[in-house]
């Protein structure tokens, strides 16, 4: 019998963060008896007097939140890092070893409307959404080494608020994941004289089969090692470093990228679609990173239907991540469903 990664147990290699997944393609019509998430409650109305982000509402520090109109900004009431936090040494005793650190965070509002998420709003708003993310790349770069943007939807992901909304954490560290990305990527430019993200992308136009979508600027696809079963890589055409690097053209076909590939995970399941997002650039200190591409990663938890969600327990807390639903299967269901919402069907 000959090796068919179709059909074959097998590992795949994350080159980004040097880390591997098992994938059993073999599984895939195991039965599904477990839990069922509980959904609905999917129609909110377009402002809400009890939503501590819709315009005019008081939040929890007693603030109220300006009538505004775009997008909003404001510093989040229990941040988890702080820029007022003391610096110094690190504390050491042997095995307890501790670094104090200073930070940021804030939460952004992508619009007043309560009920609209991204994949339901238009071009022209989802381009602010844009601005303001590379903004506060900018901004809180200018104090901090680190600024992740993320957003968190629906409650599955521990969301706490449907107010379409999205938050960005600096700090003056590298983080745990950039960091191995960090890692990887300079490694990979040292031993070749090219760019990782770049050259891996030459390679999946070639193939098509895990891209989803592709504009003038931008593709999204599954990538080769991805270990939620929906999860998307957001690669630019060029070689970009941070967001605020991007012209006002790549900008709207940004936005029309993200509108078209989230509309296609909302009409997968006809849910408003859970996930978790964020943006990596390059690092926001003086350091030559030449050896960074611009992504976003989706990591969205739903496998079966808008109710059953891979869980990652067991092998995967112990020993590595692993999937039944191969990549490329992921990525030709996305690429089947429409790009247009099934709400307007
Ligand atoms: P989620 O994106 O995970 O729902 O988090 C929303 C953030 O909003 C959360 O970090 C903050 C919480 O601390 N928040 C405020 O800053 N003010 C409030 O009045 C409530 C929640
Ligand atoms: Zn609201």
């Amino acid at each position: 019998m000959r090796f068919d990664p179709e059909a074959h147990p097998h590992r795949r290699h994350n080159p980004l963060t040097d880390a591997w997944a098992l994938v059993s393609p073999h599984r895939n019509q195991r039965p599904w008896q477990g839990q069922r998430e509980v959904t609905g409650g999917e129609n909110h109305p377009s402002y809400d007097t009890h939503c501590y982000l819709c315009p005019t509402n008081t939040r929890a520090n007693g603030e109220s939140n300006p009538p505004y109109t775009g997008t909003f900004v404001f510093t989040n009431d229990y941040a988890a890092l702080l820029s007022t936090s003391p610096g110094g040494e690190s504390a050491e005793q042997g095995f307890l070893h501790a670094e104090p650190v200073q930070g940021e965070c804030r939460v952004i509002c992508f619009s007043p409307r309560h009920d609209l998420t991204l994949p339901e709003m238009e071009v022209e708003q989802l381009t602010k959404v844009v601005d303001v993310w590379a903004e506060q790349v900018r901004e809180l770069g200018t104090q901090n080494r680190w600024v992740q943007v993320f957003e968190n939807k629906g409650a599955v992901m521990g969301c706490s608020n449907p107010h379409p909304h999205g938050q960005a954490w600096a700090s003056n560290f590298l983080p745990e994941l950039p960091f191995r990305e960090e890692e990887c990527q300079r490694r990979y430019t040292e031993k070749r004289d090219s760019v990782l993200l770049c050259d891996y992308l030459i390679q999946e136009r070639e193939r098509q089969e895990r891209i989803v979508e592709e504009n003038a600027h931008w593709v999204m696809l599954v990538p080769y090692w991805a270990i939620w079963p929906f999860e998307y890589l957001l690669l630019p055409k060029r070689h970009v470093l941070r967001l605020p690097d991007l012209s006002s053209e790549e900008r709207v076909s940004l936005a029309e990228i993200l509108k078209r590939s989230l509309i296609r995970y909302d009409n997968l399941f006809e849910t408003s679609f859970p996930y978790s997002m964020g943006w990596h650039g390059a690092p926001t200190d003086e350091g030559n990173y030449a050896h960074w591409q611009l992504h976003a990663h989706f990591y969205p938890p739903l496998l079966r239907s808008a109710s059953v969600r891979k869980f990652m327990v067991g092998y995967e807390m112990l020993a590595e991540s692993q999937r039944d639903l191969t990549p490329e299967l992921a990525a030709k269901r996305l690429q089947e469903v429409s790009a247009v919402h099934y709400k307007a069907w």
